[in-house]
């Protein structure tokens, strides 16, 4: 106990003794970018120098304490945690069994998840529509289906549509599906005229916005320009059919719950949700297991296995999506981080605190408690990953994507792995995880991969693979 409170305390004198050097030559850069670029001095400018070094210092200060605390992405300085236990029933008792874990424990744990972190999703269903907007049979040289669908809801005098996008191969009966949701319509995934162009609100980039998208609007420039992450042909050509919407239809990304899916449920009186209620990230996880009903819906995929696969924020809403609907065959994260598969308690890269501040919208109010406050929540991510058992995960890192915690994420599986092995699954069973580019494919799957914060085709060639080795069996 000693060692660790003095590795502890070790740990925080070297995280402030960090913070203040990087304070310092951020201060010292300013000064002298501010004095001694293109100028030379006298002795009776001194006063005007005095003058300029207090005032900056003044701010220097001030701005400094105003900024979130700086995060971590030094190994050297992740604390000392304990984790909640994963098969250690509330009072006390362990699991034992399957029964014991899907009777008892997984609800438990369900529960923590819904109430504290992500927000309970409403119990009671909305009428909806299924619409078939356009079907055509020789789409991708001939190899596929494509059709778009749209699904319309109605309450409270509101109106919702979710536009989905569904590219089949005709060489195959019932092909397995991928789910992934995109950011910026369904127009993005591939360059094709015949695609609807989605009218709802898109997030702009910040800088210069190369995407097609203007005053929030997508527009035709914006065709195709996220077709990096949807290798179409590929998928086909592997004998998967992929479906698509944007996840803007169902929960626009800025905080307003006057917008999207969440209105369509309030009770009288109500204009957000409760404190214990739905973030965006439930809302979007909502909308994958409504494009679910088009899957099974749709006569060319009834019987298709289910996976879903999403990327950073998509990829929380694709674990979550996985957790609270179990005809999801298979759940993907790619890049998901903090609080999708990272450990939470390693404070390394984003925080509870940093993603609740800058994305005050994503979680239930009730998980602003845990800002810098991560051991009074009695979970962490690796049961999120256990709320899958048995059906297959497969987590995906990349080796520069520091602020999602690729070391975090692999061992969110390494602790989920004992709820596998209850039903005689193999999960990870080292606690390091693998080198660079070498995947492992148990019934949890992992790879860090070489590169940044994106979706390759690195990415999907082992999620196909991964695929494979399981529906294949
Ligand atoms: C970042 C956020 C991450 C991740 C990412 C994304 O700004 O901090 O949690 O979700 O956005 O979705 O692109």
């Amino acid at each position: 106990m000693r060692g660790r409170y003095t590795e502890g305390t070790k740990c925080i004198a070297r995280h402030t003794i960090l913070r203040f050097e990087f304070e310092t030559n951020r201060y010292m850069k300013t000064l002298s970018t501010l004095l001694f670029r293109n100028r030379s001095y006298r002795y009776q400018d001194i006063p005007q120098l005095i003058y300029i070094i207090t005032v900056l210092s003044i701010f220097h200060v001030g701005y400094s304490f105003g900024q979130p605390e700086l995060f971590n992405v030094d190994e050297r300085l992740v604390e000392p945690y304990d984790l909640p236990e994963l098969l250690i029933l509330a009072n006390g008792q362990k699991v034992q069994n399957v029964a014991d874990w899907e009777h008892i424990r997984r609800h438990e744990i369900l529960d923590i998840f819904l109430e504290e972190v992500y927000g309970k999703l409403p119990l009671k269903d909305l009428q909806h529509t299924i619409e078939v907007v356009d079907r055509n049979e020789t789409a991708l040289n001939n190899t596929a289906i494509r059709q778009q669908w749209k699904l319309t809801f109605e309450s409270h005098g509101k109106q919702l549509d979710i536009e989905v996008l569904a590219y089949l191969p005709k060489s195959v009966t019932s092909p397995p599906v991928f789910l992934v949701p995109n950011f910026r319509g369904n127009q993005t995934i591939i360059n094709d005229p015949n695609i609807v162009i989605t009218s709802s609100w898109v997030r702009m980039r910040k800088n210069s916005d190369t995407s097609g998208v203007v005053d929030h609007k997508a527009t035709e420039a914006s065709r195709g320009t996220s077709s990096s992450r949807f290798p179409l042909e590929k998928i086909i050509a592997n004998g998967f059919g992929l479906y698509t919407f944007y996840y803007g239809d169902v929960d626009p990304d800025f905080n307003d719950f006057s917008n999207g899916i969440h209105p369509l449920f309030y009770e009288q009186g109500e204009d957000k949700p409760k404190s214990d209620a739905w973030g965006a990230i439930s809302a979007w996880a909502w909308g994958i297991t409504k494009v679910i009903d088009v899957i099974e819906y749709n006569p060319l995929s009834t019987d298709s296995k289910i996976i879903v696969m999403g990327h950073s924020r998509l990829g929380k809403a694709a674990l979550w999506s996985g957790v609270i609907d179990d005809r999801i065959d298979m759940a993907i994260s790619n890049n998901s981080g903090c609080m999708g598969a990272a450990i939470l308690r390693r404070r390394f890269g984003e925080t509870v605190k940093i993603i609740n501040t800058r994305f005050p919208h994503w979680f239930a109010d009730n998980f602003k408690k845990y800002n810098d406050n991560e051991k009074e929540l009695p979970v962490d991510q690796h049961m999120l990953i256990a709320l899958m058992a048995p059906r297959p995960v497969y987590i995906a890192s990349a080796e520069e994507d520091r602020w999602a915690d690729p070391k975090g994420e692999y061992l969110a599986g390494y602790y989920a792995s004992p709820a596998y092995k209850l039903y005689g699954e193999k999960g990870l069973s080292n606690p390091e995880p693998p080198a660079v580019n070498v995947p492992i494919h148990q019934t949890i799957g992992y790879h860090m991969r070489t590169g940044k914060h994106d979706v390759t085709d690195y990415d999907w060639e082992q999620y196909m693979k991964f695929a494979r080795t399981h529906f294949d069996k």
